[in-house]
């Protein structure tokens, strides 16, 4: 009875591909698991096609589907835009959705320029005096072993940050006949493998650290220079463009122009180096890749201080690894913890100890602390602060792997 007297939240979705899917699946289950103080209503998906996004949304959970977002902007019962769209839609959707008084969130990266990030910053900080909010999807902030190393980096348990290393490393694109795909294109995704997954690694070292990058020199290399332009494989799950690959979850089996042959340019790069400082100096390593074979989704961060260590990879999502350096040598060593006690990060909700959880938990996690965010009438975070700021770092490393390596130093703006 309780549960029905709670507010509504209108949700409206753009896009169905592997982002929409897994963005679908936690606003399902959020409310199913968790305790929240609005009641999440997944209202309408919207995607190109209107055959495609109203089998998407029967599948998906969506009430309805539409074909044109601005329509849905209009609507009254929609209180929420979840935009899982290719990154050359984001900044146009999010200021006309904070413009017309809905909350936002947005698949990462933020967008595909610092100038578009800004943007949205802008219309964001003007929308919140209106009492609406915006949040950027870096999801990995909510692996319940990434929390607990947040926290116990902030409760000072290795000391002072002294050093990072961090790697996204995948290998979809290692076969060099994958074919094109928007990921690809550098007018729809803005960058390659450093926006895509590189974006989350400078997000986890600001988040994990609490310490922006100060400068940055970087190198992006593109591999595999063309790709077949495929075009017999049906796209199977589109949206807007997708954010993702087909059905079966797969990145790089899209296709943008069925119907075409021959061989198209790689506008991207697919693997990015780069060296950075923190704001404290300490200095951080960073490799993305997409080329490396044998690694699905190995994000693995590993980050040093003066008293100890945390040690984390994605493909053992529910392990954290900490390293006490005061306990006596004879007996120390990295601690493995399995992050799957009621004590650990967002674990009071699910399954009893060391049943572990997925890739989409930390989509559920999201969909939680963005609601409760918007009840308590707070950004939560990544704020799209937040998100500008890793779009800066973003650019820079571009500029300097442009500019042979140039160190180039970051500036944010504060408000
Ligand atoms: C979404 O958070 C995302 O970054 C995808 O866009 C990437 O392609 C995926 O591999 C990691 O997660």
């Amino acid at each position: 009875m309780a549960e029905l007297e709670k507010p509504r939240l209108g949700v409206a979705m753009i896009g169905h591909a592997f982002m929409g899917r897994v963005h679908s699946q936690a606003w399902r289950s959020a409310s199913r698991f968790f305790d929240l103080p609005m009641e999440p209503r997944m209202r309408v998906l919207v995607g190109r096609d209107a055959q495609r996004s109203k089998q998407a949304a029967q599948r998906l959970g969506w009430v309805e589907s539409a074909t044109d977002w601005r329509r849905v902007l209009e609507r009254k019962d929609v209180d929420l835009i979840d935009i899982c769209t290719p990154g050359d839609t984001h900044a146009e959707i999010a200021e006309a959705a904070l413009a017309a008084g809905k909350h936002v969130l947005v698949e990462k990266p933020m967008a595909n320029s610092v100038a578009e990030a800004q943007r949205m910053n802008d219309t964001a900080h003007r929308a919140r005096a209106q009492g609406v909010h915006a949040m950027v999807g870096f999801t990995y902030r909510r692996v319940p072993a990434l929390k607990l190393a947040q926290e116990l980096i902030a409760e000072g348990r290795i000391g002072e940050v002294r050093q990072v290393r961090a790697q996204y490393l995948q290998d979809w694109l290692g076969d060099e006949t994958a074919p094109l795909s928007w990921r690809l294109d550098k007018t729809r995704a803005g960058s390659g493998a450093l926006g895509d997954i590189g974006a989350h690694i400078v997000d986890l070292t600001y988040f994990l650290t609490g310490q922006r990058f100060a400068g940055v020199s970087g190198m992006l290399d593109t591999i595999v220079a063309e790709r077949p332009l495929a075009a017999k494989v049906a796209v199977a799950a589109g949206g807007i463009g997708g954010s993702g690959g087909g059905l079966g979850g797969g990145l790089g089996t899209a296709v943008e122009e069925p119907g075409a042959v021959g061989m198209g340019p790689v506008t991207v790069d697919d693997a990015a180096l780069v060296t950075a400082r923190l704001t404290s100096g300490a200095p951080v390593i960073l490799e993305a890749s997409r080329f490396a074979w044998g690694r699905k989704n190995a994000l693995r961060i590993e980050i040093s201080g003066s008293r100890g260590a945390v040690s984390f990879d994605f493909e053992d999502m529910n392990v954290l690894h900490y390293y006490d350096a005061t306990q006596p040598a004879r007996t120390s060593g990295f601690t493995r913890i399995l992050a799957t006690e009621p004590e650990h990060p967002y674990l009071e909700s699910w399954w009893p100890p060391g049943h572990g959880l997925g890739y989409e938990h930390g989509f559920t996690h999201q969909v939680v602390d963005l609601v409760r965010g918007i009840a308590a009438g707070e950004d939560p975070r990544p704020s799209f602060e937040d998100g500008l700021h890793v779009q800066r770092v973003l650019e820079a490393i571009q500029h300097s792997s442009g500019a042979s390596h140039q160190w180039t130093e970051i500036h944010d703006q504060e408000r």
